[in-house]
Formats: structure tokens, sequence, C-alpha cells
């Protein structure tokens, strides 16, 4: 009995010594020291001891199967540290590795443009006022004194959704709402989105940007308005260029003016980029019509004022020498990257 007893436990050591995972550890662990057991079976073999020898046996029975048990304990430590081991390695990270590289987006170039303008006119006291893009006949037209029967209205001109609800035309729609809303002085523009149906083509798009600005109050001029664009004109393209004002026509303005600055590329000489003329057409403008500022509410004997509305999609382009609109709504990549 101790014999085998003494066997058992040599050869199990052994096994233990060249177990090679936690699969095969349990197993053996099952075989010697399980319910039927090789161990097990041992004790059992005790009932046919002499009664004097089974304490003495018995006690040896119960060290050995501890020392086994603790042998396994060792064991199974090694196995779970290996293991561990391996996942460290199979996991490590080389933080010597070239990162991946992430491609940062960059403003459009008519938002590029959109924030220096706003920056200008932020400095003179401007405030930025935003609008809706779905407007009531009311105020893309007769808040702004554009009759009924004048050609604007046309469908031909204006995206019309209800008899009475269109994609707004100008972004006018918004100063109106200011002018109804605030007692002057008012001095804002407001940028966005306007529609308008044309045929896409290099210079039109029925989708464009537009940048309007208002000012309002008592003893406003024309020349507050030829400073202002002036000052805007030097600080977006250059300190050396002039503006001109030409007559001009708006049902909005009395009176209304067209206004040029001169060619950056000749210095008003001539050339290809002004056709020769020496100047290029940047806006209309003009003196708020008494009857738009008395629609609001305001009364025109006590205060005037001045408006103009800009292309922000030309100014770009004049800006970049991009000859065709349609670039900037593509979104070609190749295109908006040059400007990143
Ligand atoms: C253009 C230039 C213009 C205005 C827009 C305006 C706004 C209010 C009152 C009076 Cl709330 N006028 N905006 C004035 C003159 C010109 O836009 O080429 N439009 C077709």
């Amino acid at each position: 009995m101790e014999d085998k007893l003494e066997q058992l436990r040599l050869q199990t050591m052994q096994r233990l010594e060249n177990v090679s995972g936690k699969k095969e550890l349990e197993e053996l662990r099952v075989e010697v020291l399980g319910k039927k057991g090789s161990l097990t079976a041992l004790l059992r073999g005790m009932g046919s001891l002499p009664a004097e020898e089974r304490p003495r046996v018995g006690q040896l029975v119960n060290k050995v199967r501890k020392q086994i048990e603790q042998r396994f304990d060792e064991i199974e430590t090694q196995l779970d540290g290996i293991i561990r081991q391996k996942r460290l390695e199979s996991e490590t990270l080389d933080i010597t590795m070239p990162g991946k590289k992430h491609e940062i987006g960059s403003l459009h170039p008519n938002n590029q443009v959109l924030e220096e303008l706003i920056d200008i006119f932020l400095s003179m006291g401007f405030d930025v006022v935003d609008g809706f893009e779905v407007e009531s006949e009311y105020y893309n037209f007769e808040a702004l004194n554009v009759s009924s029967d004048h050609p604007a209205r046309d469908e031909q001109d204006t995206f019309y959704i209800t008899d009475n609800l269109l994609l707004r035309t100008q972004t006018s729609t918004a100063q109106i709402r200011t002018m109804e809303q605030t007692k002057p002085p008012i001095r804002i523009i407001s940028p966005g989105r306007v529609y308008r149906s044309d045929e896409v083509d290099a210079t039109h798009s029925p989708v464009f940007h537009q940048v309007e600005g208002l000012v309002v109050d008592k003893g406003i001029t024309m020349c507050d308005l030829k400073g202002v664009l002036q000052q805007f004109v030097r600080e977006m393209y250059g300190p050396d260029l002039n503006i001109r004002f030409r007559p001009s026509f708006f049902p909005f303005t009395e009176p209304s003016v067209e206004v040029d600055v001169s060619c950056s590329e000749c210095a008003g000489k001539g050339c290809r980029v002004c056709k020769g003329v020496g100047w290029i057409e940047i806006l209309g403008a003009g003196m708020v019509h008494p009857k738009v500022l008395s629609t609001c509410g305001i009364n025109p004997d006590e205060y005037t004022g001045f408006a103009f509305g800009v292309g922000l999609d030309r100014l770009t382009m004049t800006r970049h020498k991009i000859n065709d609109i349609r670039l900037l709504f593509e979104n070609d990549l190749r295109f908006l990257k040059q400007f990143g």
C-alpha cells in the first residue's frame, strides 16, 4: 500500500512536470484526485488493512494528497503566468511605428472669404444676422417695395414652394425682420444662401451666396455708404484700390448705384481680367427706399439708411482668379485642396 502510494506520488509529480497546458492539467487532476481518481481508489483500498495500520497510512495518504495538490496549484500558477506573458507579447504596441496620417479638412474658399469679410465689418461695428431660406412673398418682395407685377417675382426667376412660400432670392429678408424688431441705430450684415431659377453656366448657379449690409440711423447719407464700401474694398483687396459709383435701379433703394472696384491686375489701365475697362463690378447698393423704412415701422422723416448686396461667390472668384462658379459647388477635392 505504501509502495503503491509512493509510486503514484512519483508518477504524478513526473507527469505534472510535462503538462503542456491548462486542459491537460485539469484532466490529470481529475484522473488522480477526482472522485474516481487513482488516489481516491487507493484510499478506498485502506479497508483491507489491519485496523492498527489504518491511522498511520491514512495520515500518509493525506500528506501525499496535500503534496500533490500543492504541486498542482504551483503548476497552474506557472501556466497562468506563461499564458499572460504570451498575451502581453502578442498585444504589444510598437510606439516607434509611424502613425496613420489623418487628413484634416479646410474651410471652403467661400467660407474663408466670408470670414475675412465678416471680420472687416465687425471691426466697423456691424453685427451679423441670420435668416430663413424659405420665406413668404411678403418678406422677399412686398416689404422690399417689389410690386406684385415686377418681373423679379416671375416664376422664371423665383422658386415657389406654394403660392405664398418661396426660396429667398436675396438675404434682405433677414434685414427686414431686424428693422421690424429693433429701433435704429442698426448696423448689420446678413450672409447666406439664396436661390434664383437660372440656367447653370460659368457665371450662374441656381443657388449662390449673398452678403447684404444695412445701416439705418439719423443723418445717414450716401457719403457713409461710400466710406464704408471704400474701407471694405481696401481691406479686402488692397490699400491702393479705388471704387466708383454708377447710377442704377433697384426697387428697394433710391437712389441706387452699382459699385465698381479698380482692377488690381492692371491698376485701371485695362486688361483681360477687366475686359479693357479698368474697373470690375462687385456690388449693388443705394439709400434704403423711404417706403421700405416705413413698411418696417421706421419713420423715414427721422431716419435714413443705406444698403448693399454683394455676391459672395463672385467675390471668391475674383479673389482667387476662379473662372467658373460651378467649381465652388461641385466639391471636387482636387479643387478644394488648393485652398487648404
Ligand atoms: C444686387 C445688390 C442690393 C440691397 C441689395 C437692401 C436691403 C434692404 C433694404 C434695401 Cl433691407 N436694400 N438690399 C440694396 C441694394 C442692392 O443688392 O445686385 N441686387 C440685385
